[in-house]
C-alpha cells in the first residue's frame, strides 16, 4: 500500500495531476529511511533533514514530525514488514499542483506520497567492495537539499556504468565532493577525510553516525575537502549512505585502492556500525 496525497492506495492505482510540480520540476523533496528488523533506523535525523530541506526551499510543511512518523509507522505495518524484516521507506513531498509558471504560486498545498519495501542489506558486497570512476560533479551548487531534482546525479551514474564501474566519485576543479548517491571518506595513516558538510554534499545520515562511530572510538576525522590526487594515493576508500551503509572502494578508474580490497579501518567501522544497529534495534 502507497499513501499519496492523504489516501491508502494500492501500487498501479496511484495517480500524479499532470501539473504536479513535483513531476513537472522537480520541485520537492525526499527521504530514504532505513528499516532494520521493522524498525526505523536514525529516524530523528531523516525528519529534521526534511524539515531542513523544506525549509530551504521554501515549503511549508503543513505535517508535524510526530504526524509523519505515524505515517511511517503505518507504511511499515500495512505492508506486512514485521521485526523479521529489513526495509526500506520512501517518502516524498512535492510541491503540490497548480497552473505551470516557474515561480511559487501563493496557495499550493504539499502533496505527499510514501511507500515501503522489504530490501536486504547488501552484506557480500560491504566484505568485497566496488569499484568507482571519478567523474566531474555536473550538479547544481545546492546540494545539500535532498531535492527530486536527481538528473545530475542520472547522468553522473550512467557515465560511471558505461565506463564499466559499480559507481562514480565526483569532483568539482579536482576537490572530492561525494558520490551520486552517497559520501565518501578516504583514510590515509589511520585518520579520515571527508568533504565538510556545506552546499556541495548532501549531509548524510549514515555519514554523520560514521563520524561519530569514529570520534568516539579514537580514530582522527578531518571534515576538509581534498584532492582527486590524494584521493588516489589514500590507504582506503570508502562510501556511506543508507542503503550501501559502509561500502570500500576498492579501484578508483581501473586503478586499485591501497591493497586492492577492504582495509582495516573500513573493516573497523563496518563491525561498529553493526553494533550500533543492533543495540538501536533493541529500543
Ligand atoms: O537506496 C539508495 O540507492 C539510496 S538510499 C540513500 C541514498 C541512496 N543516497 C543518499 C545520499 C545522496 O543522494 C547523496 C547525493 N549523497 C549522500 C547520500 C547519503 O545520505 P544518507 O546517508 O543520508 O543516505
Amino acid at each position: 500500500m502507497l499513501y499519496v496525497g492523504g489516501k491508502w492506495v494500492a501500487e498501479g492505482e496511484a495517480a500524479v495531476h499532470p501539473e504536479d510540480r513535483g513531476y513537472n520540476f522537480g520541485d520537492g523533496i525526499y527521504e530514504v529511511v532505513r528499516i532494520y528488523k521493522g524498525k526505523m533506523f536514525q529516524w530523528d535525523a531523516h525528519i529534521a533533514r526534511l524539515f531542513r530541506s523544506a525549509r530551504e526551499i521554501r515549503m511549508n510543511l503543513p505535517w508535524s514530525a510526530a504526524e509523519l512518523g505515524t505515517l511511517a509507522r503505518q507504511l511499515i505495518d500495512k505492508n506486512g514488514i514485521t521485526e523479521d524484516d529489513d526495509a526500506t521507506l520512501y517518502l516524498q513531498i512535492s510541491r503540490g499542483a497548480a497552473p505551470r509558471v516557474h515561480d511559487i504560486p501563493d496557495s499550493i498545498e504539499p502533496v505527499i506520497m510514501g511507500f515501503a519495501r522489504k530490501k536486504e542489506r547488501p552484506l557480500a558486497e560491504m566484505k568485497k567492495g566496488q569499484t568507482a570512476q571519478l567523474i566531474e560533479d555536473i550538479r547544481w551548487l545546492r546540494c545539500d537539499i535532498k531535492t527530486l531534482n536527481l538528473l545530475g546525479a542520472v547522468l553522473v551514474k550512467q557515465y560511471a556504468k558505461d565506463a564499466g564501474a559499480q559507481d562514480c566519485i565526483l569532483h568539482r576543479n579536482g576537490i572530492v565532493t561525494e558520490c551520486s548517491s552517497s559520501n565518501v571518506f578516504a583514510v590515509k595513516n589511520g585518520a579520515l577525510y571527508t568533504h565538510p558538510a556545506d552546499h556541495l554534499i548532501l549531509h548524510g545520515i549514515t555519514r554523520q553516525v560514521v563520524i561519530d562511530l569514529a570520534r568516539e572510538n579514537g580514530i582522527p576525522v578531518y571534515e576538509e575537502a581534498f584532492t582527486t590526487d590524494f584521493l588516489k594515493q589514500a590507504d582506503e576508500l570508502f562510501l556511506t549512505s543508507t542503503t550501501a551503509e559502509i561500502m570500500p572502494i576498492i579501484a578508483v578508474d581501473g586503478q586499485p585502492v591501497g591493497e586492492g580490497s577492504i582495509g582495516p579501518v573500513a573493516l573497523k567501522l563496518q563491525d561498529l556500525f553493526e553494533q550500533h544497529i543492533n543495540a538501536s534495534v533493541l529500543v
